[in-house]
């Protein structure tokens, strides 16, 4: 008589590698393939969490001396970040090229049958506050190359709205690494349990609440905000128990920092466009689009103030664009705000 077959174990213990073989990260197309492409984005998450977490006591604070394409001073663990990546995602033949804000150009990595994805990627984000013990980050996203593997990675390849996305997620270097991630259905998170050296799934099913009550934008700009923006920072902060106001303020000044609050805990983070930055400051490829995948695919929603991040259609690498994220009520209500001016 056959033992009767027992229901699965509580979810412990599963690794990321597990999650997706096992087919529970919820996209039949995630295959071996993409194991193997998010193995190494992970191992590269490994070794930038050892360099993060030594940094104050190996010489990789400070700045390198050099300035990036944005123009900004670029840390030592920035430029450390960005060649762990690409030394890594250079193995196993799965990369065929990587868009990562410290450089200039796409990098091209492999022209093997198998390179069919391109990542895009802030290998280090939040760098101002690396010196300071400030949470930072590492923001990506997966794209399939429109040409068949084994062609080199073109412009086309990249060049896209964030929609065609087919994974994309962020690691959070804080009190605990964590790795959120997602396929486009559901949204889910891992913690790297350092004595085994393991991501384990910590967070199934992340949504994003429909109505928050947190908002996160650097009031210093406030004098160079539009006078809709100047107008919903007002009303956020007036007295009404009806619609949980004043909300709370939370600002890190790292995306991911304040991305991953507000997509545990609903509310919004906004960096809008002003006199300083009319395009905003945010980068749509590897900043904008990524973030907007995932707090889409939680139930959230993500727009540049009045249209839909994911239907932006890039037309440079290193564009900007202005940001909000967050619950969809809140984020309604910004765009509303715009509207009216
Ligand atoms: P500000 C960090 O430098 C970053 O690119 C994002 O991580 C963050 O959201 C934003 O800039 C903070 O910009 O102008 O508020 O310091």
């Amino acid at each position: 008589m056959s033992a009767s077959i027992q229901p699965p174990p509580p979810k412990l213990g599963i690794t990321l590698e597990t999650y997706i073989m096992e087919g529970m990260i919820g996209s039949p197309g995630a295959t071996g393939h993409f194991t193997s492409l998010l193995n190494q984005v992970c191992l590269a998450a490994r070794m930038i969490t050892a360099h993060v977490r030594a940094a104050g006591l190996a010489d990789v604070l400070g700045y390198t001396g050099q300035t990036n394409v944005q123009g900004e001073a670029v840390q030592k663990l920035d430029e450390l970040a960005n060649n762990t990546l690409r030394s890594v995602l250079s193995r196993r033949g799965h990369c065929a090229a990587i868009v990562s804000e410290e450089d200039d150009e796409m990098t091209p990595i492999s022209d093997d049958p198998r390179a069919k994805y391109v990542v895009v990627v802030d290998p280090l984000d939040g760098s101002s506050n690396i010196d300071c013990n400030v949470a930072i980050g590492t923001i990506f996203g997966i794209l399939k190359k429109r040409g068949e593997g084994g062609l080199p990675a073109t412009k086309d390849d990249v060049l896209r709205p964030g929609r065609d996305l087919l994974c994309a997620g962020y690691l959070l270097y804080s009190a605990q690494t964590m790795l959120v991630l997602t396929f486009g259905r559901g949204v889910h998170g891992f913690t790297y349990d350092p004595g085994v050296g393991e991501f384990f799934l910590s967070h199934e099913n992340i949504r994003c609440p429909e109505k928050g009550s947190v908002y996160s934008i650097n009031g210093g700009n406030s004098t160079r905000w539009s006078a809709g923006v100047r107008k919903w920072a007002a009303w956020i902060k007036e007295e009404d128990k009806a619609t949980s106001r004043p909300y709370s303020s939370r600002y890190v000044g790292s995306l991911v920092a304040d991305a991953h609050r507000t997509l545990l805990k609903g509310g919004i983070f906004a960096y809008p466009a002003d006199t300083k930055s009319p395009k905003g400051k945010l980068r749509l490829l590897y900043e904008a689009n990524p973030m907007a995948y995932i707090f889409e695919a939680a139930g959230g929603a993500a727009t540049d103030g009045t249209s839909r991040i994911l239907d932006l259609q890039p037309t440079e690498t290193h564009e900007r664009t202005p940001l909000v994220l967050g619950s969809r009520e809140d984020v309604e209500t910004f765009a509303r705000f715009l509207r009216e001016g």
